[in-house]
């Protein structure tokens, strides 16, 4: 059994025994429905039980790093160097070669090809970078639970809006479950029905494996949902998956090849945007999504 075996379809803040059982009044208040994530990672869509698309937007889809909150460069970089430090690496990733590196996803195969490639002995690397790996993701906890990242400008209103609309919310990252769901629930709070994490996926981005596992724990099709990514590698993995992408740029990816998206926006509220194109909405996001469908 792969690490898929250990996958749940997680809400932002506990497993499947927080839900009650559909229709069941929960104590928050929230309504969400139960479903179920089964299956191999190798079989992901294989053994997806979907709902074809109905032509309606039903589900958007987020990553995390990049395109919730701005976490890589003063987030996850700054972890890394202090893991290097705590073991006595000596090593400090700066802002523009950590950039160089965000094309390696997964902060372990990161920190080893980066050793490897300044001469490592390739299974020492390999074993170190878990070591190094494993100490940053708890400082990198530490700094999620203490609030130091806030939602990207106009996030939350683009969420609220989808969530009024009746558009149900999922997570595909690759990042670590410890700290994506505490991450993810600060940014966002109790909507997220769907998380898929770097834990349960055999294969990173841009392999499309992760949304794969978010569109079977949703149920639904590939042309019911939207992908909202902020890099080329997220986003090859997303169209890979066969959705339409909405990409929300940052620093680190404004000039990265965006051919294959449904839209390219430089942040989600009226102050990134550029000429006419305002902010992204709901409606707009149901907008771009049925152009995208229509003209296949
Ligand atoms: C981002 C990643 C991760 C993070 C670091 O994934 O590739 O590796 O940079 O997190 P996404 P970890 O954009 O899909 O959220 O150290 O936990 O890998
Ligand atoms: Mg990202």
């Amino acid at each position: 059994m792969g690490r898929f075996g250990t996958a749940r379809t997680l809400l932002a803040g506990g497993g499947p025994s927080d839900v009650p059982p559909d229709g069941a009044a929960p104590s928050d208040g929230v309504r969400r429905k139960r479903v179920s994530v089964q299956g191999t990672g190798g079989d992901a869509a294989a053994s997806a039980t979907t709902t074809v698309g109905t032509g309606r937007l039903e589900a958007v889809i987020f990553d995390v790093d990049g395109t919730l909150a701005d976490t890589e460069r003063d987030g996850h970089r700054p972890a890394f160097n202090e893991a290097f430090r705590r073991h006595g690496i000596d090593l400090d990733w700066d802002v523009e070669h950590y950039g160089s590196l965000l094309r390696i996803t997964g902060g372990h195969r990161r920190v080893a090809a980066d050793l490897k490639d300044r001469g490592w002995d390739s299974d020492d690397a390999d074993r170190v970078a878990l070591e190094i790996h494993k100490t940053k993701t708890a400082l990198f906890v530490e700094r999620v639970k203490s609030g130091a990242f806030d939602p990207r400008p106009g996030l939350t209103e683009f969420v609220g809006g989808l969530v009024d609309a009746g558009i149900r919310i999922a997570v595909a990252t690759t990042g670590r479950r410890d700290w994506a769901v505490p991450l993810v629930r600060h940014l966002i709070g109790d909507v997220v029905e769907v998380m898929v994490t770097g834990d349960e996926v055999q294969r990173l981005k841009p392999d499309p494996e992760a949304y794969l596992l978010a569109l079977q724990g949703l149920g639904l099709d590939a042309s019911a949902a939207v992908a909202v990514e902020d890099s080329g590698v997220g986003t090859t993995a997303a169209t890979g998956a066969g959705l339409a992408t909405i990409v929300v740029t940052n620093g680190y990816t404004a000039a990265q090849d965006f051919s294959a998206a449904a839209l390219v926006l430089p942040g989600y509220d009226e102050g990134a945007a550029q000429g006419d194109s305002g902010p992204l909405t709901a409606q707009r996001a149901i907008d771009v999504h049925a152009a995208w469908w229509r003209d296949r």
